[in-house]
């Protein structure tokens, strides 16, 4: 037993002084003096020698245990010291982000409620579309800019990415009979650089109401009404004549400046107006196309982009903000 401690006291003091880091000395530590180490393990054992060796064996184990424990210290002084990592528990912890929707949702969805309090249904359709959907079916003729490979996406099969929504309505018309009242809400595709301006892709809501006598001034009190929702009760309205093939007489729309109520500013460029939408009263064509007798019905439809009025809510003037996903810019828009 004597030599088999004298051993590993020699193989201990050896293992102190190679080591070279506290991590080290600590793994040697448990080596030898840990519940599993080498010392401890024969200060276990000494229960199992003869009786008249137990005395001897013990002293000589404590007397190694002291050393150990006492080289161990001296070599923890010589070692570069690990500064330990202080945690303060009484900091409060990270509330963790709760998710939101978009503001492009947020917006598209406040159209859509305003609509459909006024009792227009909400319909949905496809974003790959047939040119005869998306051009012809809506009195777009053949040679028409809109429909140039410069303004579209034409896929490979020859369909392409639908430039509004509205085929929406004209598939809807096709199969249910007037009276209809319908907004069709979704992504348009136009191929735009991605510019302040500009993106490829981008929002709409349309609308069409089809009725017999439905009129201009249905037209202009329903856009009023929705304006004023949107922004204010004293929202004003003015239609300003324009063209589109697919309504007649056609305009855009305009609104007073929600910002400087008509005194003028930056984002309606001093004018004291906004354009925020297109309308008109539904082109003849478009109703027989469809199956429906533009002598017994009529029709008003309107379109505008959500970024557009997502744009004019916020007071922002570059529409990527919309798609980068910056988080620190989009959490700032409630
Ligand atoms: C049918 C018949 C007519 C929908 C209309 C506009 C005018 C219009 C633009 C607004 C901004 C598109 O997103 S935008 O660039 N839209 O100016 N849209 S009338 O007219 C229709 C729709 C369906 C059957």
């Amino acid at each position: 037993m004597q030599d088999k401690i004298e051993k590993l006291r020699e193989k201990a003091l050896k293992l102190i002084e190679d080591v070279k880091s506290s991590e080290e000395l600590e793994r040697a530590r448990v080596s030898l003096l840990g519940k599993k180490g080498e010392i401890t393990g024969l200060i276990r054992s000494i229960g199992k020698l003869p009786p008249e060796e137990r005395p001897l064996a013990g002293k000589l184990l404590n007397a190694l245990k002291r050393e150990v424990e006492e080289k161990i210290e001296e070599k923890r002084k010589t070692l570069p010291k690990v500064r330990k990592v202080k945690i303060d528990t009484s900091i409060p912890g990270r509330r963790p982000k709760t998710g939101a929707l978009h503001p492009l949702t947020r917006i598209e969805e406040e159209i859509v409620d305003i609509f459909m309090r006024m009792g227009f249904s909400v319909e949905y359709g496809p974003e790959i579309e047939t040119d005869y959907y998306n051009f012809t079916a809506l009195n777009t003729p053949e040679h028409h800019p809109a429909r140039d490979l410069h303004d579209t996406f034409y896929l490979e099969d020859g369909n392409l990415l639908r430039t509004h929504t509205s085929p929406v309505q004209i598939r809807v018309m096709e199969k249910k009979k007037p009276p209809l009242r319908i907004i069709s809400p979704g992504r348009a595709y136009r191929f735009d650089p991605f510019d302040p301006s500009h993106s490829p892709v981008f929002h709409q809501v349309e609308g069409l109401w089809v009725d017999r006598d439905v009129s201009f001034s249905d037209l202009k009190g329903t856009l009023e009404a929705f304006g004023k929702e949107l922004f204010g009760k004293e929202t004003r309205i003015k239609l300003v004549p324009h063209y589109f093939p697919f309504t007649e007489p056609s305009a855009e729309v305009h609104l007073s400046c929600p910002f400087c109520k008509e005194k003028g500013c930056r984002v309606c460029k001093y004018t004291g107006w906004v354009e925020i939408a297109g309308c008109g009263m539904v082109h003849p064509e478009v109703l027989r196309g469809v199956g429906i007798d533009p002598y017994q019905w009529t029709g008003f439809a309107f379109g505008m982009g959500v970024e557009r009025i997502a744009m004019l809510r916020y007071g922002i003037d570059d529409i990527r903000n919309f798609y980068e996903n910056d988080l620190r810019f989009i959490e700032g828009l409630r």
